[in-house]
Order: C-alpha cells, then sequence, then structure tokens
C-alpha cells in the first residue's frame, strides 16, 4: 500500500471541525440520535450512549429497546426519549423490530448500533439485515460488531456511511485474530479493517486509532486509563453519533469525538482520580469540553 501518513489529533484542529450553532437554530436543525439497544442486565449502555448524544449537541435523542425494558429506561432517562421494540421471549430485541426501525429510519439523522444488546440469536440477526437496510449513516458498537463475528464482509454492503468502535477484544473477534495480535499492530489492523470494509474504524484502547477507508489514519493523544471502567465506550458511541447528527461527516466525527471523549475524561480525572471515575462522570465533563471549543 501506499506510506502511512499518521496524523495526531489536535485540539485546534477538532475545534475548527465542530459545527457551529446559528443563532436562529431551532432542534431540527440540530439532528436525531436513534440509538438501537439494550437487554437485561444492560440498560445503562443505551441510557449513557443517549445522554452523551444530547451532551454532545444533538437535537433529539431516542433510544430503541426491548418492549419489556422501555418502562426502566422511561424511569431512567428524562431529556432522551424512547421507543420500544418487538422483543423475543428472552426480552431481547427480534427481528421483528426491524420493520419498525425502517419506519423511523426516516425521521433520524444517525443511528447507533449495539450498546448492551446482547448477542442473542435474535438481535444478531436483526443487526446483520438492519446494515444492508439503512438509509442514514450509522455507528456500529458493542454487540452490533460482536454480530458481525465472521459476517463482516456485510460492511461492504452497505449504502450508507458507516463508523464502527471496536475495543481491541471486538477487532479480534471481527478479524479472527488474537487480542495480542491485534494490539502489536494497531494502526496496520485498523488501517486494513477501513481500507477492506469500506467504514471509518475507531480501534479503541490506550492512544485510540482511528482509520478511513481511504487509508489516512489518525491517533489519538485525549484520554487516560481511568477510563478503563464498564460504558465508557458506550458514551464515546453518543458523542461520535451525536455529531454526526448535526451534519459532520463521519470521519470528521469519529476524529473529534475520540478526542472529545478522551479530553472530557481527562477533566474527570482530575476531579474523580484513576479509580474513582465512572463513565457517567466523561458525560459529565462533555459541556465543560465543548464550551472551551466552539
Ligand atoms: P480480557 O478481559 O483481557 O481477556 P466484551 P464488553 C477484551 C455492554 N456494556 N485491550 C477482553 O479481554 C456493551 O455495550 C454494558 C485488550 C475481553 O476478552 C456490550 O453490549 C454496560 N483486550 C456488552 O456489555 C456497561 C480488551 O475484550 C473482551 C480490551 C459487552 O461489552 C459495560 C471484553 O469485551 C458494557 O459497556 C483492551 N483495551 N478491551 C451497562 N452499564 O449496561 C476489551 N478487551 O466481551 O466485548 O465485553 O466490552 O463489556
Ligand atoms: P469500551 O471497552 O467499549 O468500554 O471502551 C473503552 C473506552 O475507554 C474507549 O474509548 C477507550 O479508548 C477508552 N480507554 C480505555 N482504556 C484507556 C486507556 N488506558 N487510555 C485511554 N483511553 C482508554
Ligand atoms: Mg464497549
Amino acid at each position: 500500500g501506499q506510506p502511512l501518513k499518521h496524523n495526531l489529533i489536535t485540539e485546534e484542529w477538532c475545534r475548527s471541525l465542530l459545527p457551529r450553532r446559528k443563532p436562529w437554530g431551532h432542534k431540527g436543525d440540530f439532528g436525531h440520535v436513534f440509538v438501537i439497544g439494550g437487554s437485561p442486565g444492560m440498560t445503562g449502555a443505551v441510557v449513557l450512549a443517549g445522554e452523551a448524544a444530547l451532551r454532545s449537541g444533538a437535537g433529539l435523542v431516542t433510544v430503541g429497546v426491548p418492549r419489556s425494558l422501555n418502562p426502566v429506561i422511561e424511569e431512567k432517562l428524562t431529556e432522551v426519549m424512547s421507543k420500544p421494540l418487538a422483543e423475543t421471549e428472552g426480552k431481547v430485541i427480534s427481528v421483528e423490530a426491524l420493520p419498525q426501525i425502517e419506519a423511523f429510519l426516516e425521521k433520524v439523522s444517525v443511528v447507533a448500533v449495539g450498546p448492551g444488546m446482547s448477542t442473542d440469536f435474535a438481535p444478531v440477526n436483526m443487526v446483520r439485515q438492519l446494515i444492508l437496510r439503512l438509509s442514514v449513516p450509522a455507528v456500529i458498537d458493542a454487540d452490533g460488531l460482536n454480530a458481525l463475528a465472521g459476517k463482516v464482509d456485510i460492511l461492504k454492503e452497505a449504502k450508507v456511511p458507516l463508523v464502527i468502535t471496536p475495543h481491541p477484544g471486538e477487532m479480534a473477534r471481527l478479524t479472527g485474530m488474537a487480542v495480542d495480535e491485534v494490539q502489536d499492530n494497531r494502526v496496520h489492523v485498523a488501517r486494513k479493517a477501513a481500507e477492506e470494509w469500506g467504514v471509518v474504524v475507531v480501534l479503541k484502547g490506550a492512544k485510540t486509532v482511528v482509520a478511513s477507508p481511504s487509508g489516512e489514519i489518525f491517533i489519538n493523544p485525549s484520554g487516560n486509563v481511568g477510563m478503563a471502567t464498564g460504558g465508557s465506550g458506550d458514551v464515546l458511541t453518543g458523542v461520535i453519533s451525536g455529531l454526526i447528527a448535526q451534519g459532520m461527516q463521519v470521519l470528521e466525527a469519529a476524529v473529534v469525538g475520540t478526542f472529545i471523549h478522551g479530553k472530557a475524561g481527562d477533566e474527570a480525572v482530575q476531579e474523580k482520580g484513576r479509580m474513582g471515575l465512572v463513565a457517567g462522570d466523561i458525560i459529565d465533563r462533555l459541556p465543560e469540553v465543548l464550551k472551551g471549543m466552539e
């Protein structure tokens, strides 16, 4: 391939890419994020993603969850809306939810698929079909990615721009490599995946690598080990989706979202420390980080 050009992501560059809000703007101008996920025991993941999307400037956010989890979700959410989806007996999203989701796509700007969704047969099947039917850009994370293990070529068939946000474990499952192999060749693995699958790849972990389908590489300097805590990745999914909702291109949203998420983690760790930091603390710091950049 071509020689590798590494770009270190800088705050100045992110600032220049952030969408500018028109004073006369209304919520419809800032996009609608639809987060699809959740299963018994993992309702927090969609809540984190939804709240992070709203705190990143999205005009509206709806989370789609298995029908019987909707009351629990509504209890947890205030500004974020929710949508009960068809479910299986095991209370995970069923394939019957597809027509519901497809109809709702007409009302949204971007979908985030996978947080807390589970790897049961039904949601796995749903995700594989949904990717082919998408009419808006999507961020695919967590169990949305696990659903593609062994079937990753589905990504090539999508008709819309996609961002995938694997942690090293998820990237190992997608590629069939060992986690150590992924970690020893992070830039190469991310770049090859982005080129082959035609998607923007965000390979997470310390010094997150963002790779574009055309072979560009961006390395993120922000973030810290305090962010190695359950739900941090679900927050990132929300941030990137929120930026796409506001009209950013998927690559720019992935780069800027990754930087902002890490910077919010760096602000949070000052107060909470590396041991006490939890994912919600990252969301709480998004406003001040964005305020300093808008
Ligand atoms: P290990 O542990 O070292 O052997 P999974 P998950 C590896 C939801 N959540 N570097 C790790 O390897 C998510 O949204 C819900 C190296 C292990 O094999 C998903 O839907 C929450 N290795 C679901 O849980 C909060 C690394 O990957 C595997 C690595 C499952 O997601 C929590 C672990 O990953 C969670 O977000 C790294 N940096 N990172 C909620 N409150 O509702 C990971 N690995 O099996 O994909 O499990 O990431 O927890
Ligand atoms: P997930 O494993 O999906 O919850 O994602 C974890 C998030 O926390 C990703 O955005 C990682 O890049 C970030 N993270 C985890 N560990 C570190 C670390 N040691 N340094 C910087 N960021 C990290
Ligand atoms: Mg995750």
